[in-house]
């Protein structure tokens, strides 16, 4: 058996690692660079920057591996006919929805805003999840492409925590997913609601499932992947 050492105690890996993928919420401009969503939001969107090394060392072992990777992006037709009433007039914001901005219209598809940051893009085979709402599930096709694939445990990252990341890992868990979010690899324009979110996530013995640094995750899974190529029969 292979783990990661998590709190509040070890995810156990699924013996064929087939049945883990990543999950990055929402990496995308809108969030982290300034005249995007977040910034007329009123927030100071330089603080999830942070993240992004370490995201991208985990991305890369999931590549180098030949593990399942699962990309979002927070973002609405351009008729907004998928955006309700009520979130687009949520907030005070020097920008709506829909409103053009510095990189173009503020979270709608195929605007330069809108794309995930470089650093972290999708590659091909790569699966991308467009999202209209928070939670990675609602009005998507996310759990029937893992249900296809036979997904069981997801590694959750992205911005922000406690809103879009926190959501998916609510959505998943009571669908039946063994989640895991990286402590590192997920940041909020508030730090104290991402230590709370941490926190009342793994809280009574992993309510909402697990927390752990990416260095504990990329051990888990080069022990794991070690464990699986000793199984594979010599010829
Ligand atoms: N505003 C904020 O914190 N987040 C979002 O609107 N979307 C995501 O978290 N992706």
């Amino acid at each position: 058996m292979t783990f990661i050492l998590a709190l509040p105690y070890n995810y156990e890996l699924p013996t064929d690692l087939k049945q883990l993928a990543l999950v990055i919420i929402d990496m995308q401009r809108d969030f982290l660079e300034p005249g995007g969503f977040g910034d007329a939001l009123g927030n100071d969107v330089s603080r999830l920057q942070a993240i992004v090394p370490a995201l991208k060392q985990l991305l890369d072992a999931f590549r180098f591996y030949q593990l399942s990777i699962f990309h979002t992006i927070e973002c609405h037709q351009s008729d907004l006919s998928d955006c309700p009433p009520t979130k687009l007039n949520r907030g005070n914001g020097t920008l709506k929805i829909g409103d053009e901005g510095p990189m173009g219209r503020v979270l709608v598809r195929g605007e330069p805003g809108n794309w995930i940051i470089p650093e972290l893009e999708p590659l091909p085979g790569e699966v991308l999840i467009p999202k209209p709402g928070k939670g990675a599930f609602y009005s998507t096709d996310l759990q029937a492409l893992l249900q296809e694939q036979g997904i069981t445990h997801l590694i959750i990252t992205g911005v922000t925590t406690e809103v879009c990341v926190q959501t998916t890992m609510r959505e998943a868990n009571d669908r039946g997913y063994e989640c895991l979010m990286v402590e590192d690899c997920t940041e909020s324009y508030f730090p104290a609601f991402k230590q709370a979110t941490l926190e009342m996530v793994r809280a009574q013995g992993g309510i909402v499932g697990w927390t752990a640094p990416t260095a504990a995750v990329l051990e888990g899974l080069a022990a794991a992947i070690a464990v699986s190529s000793d199984k594979v029969p010599s010829v």
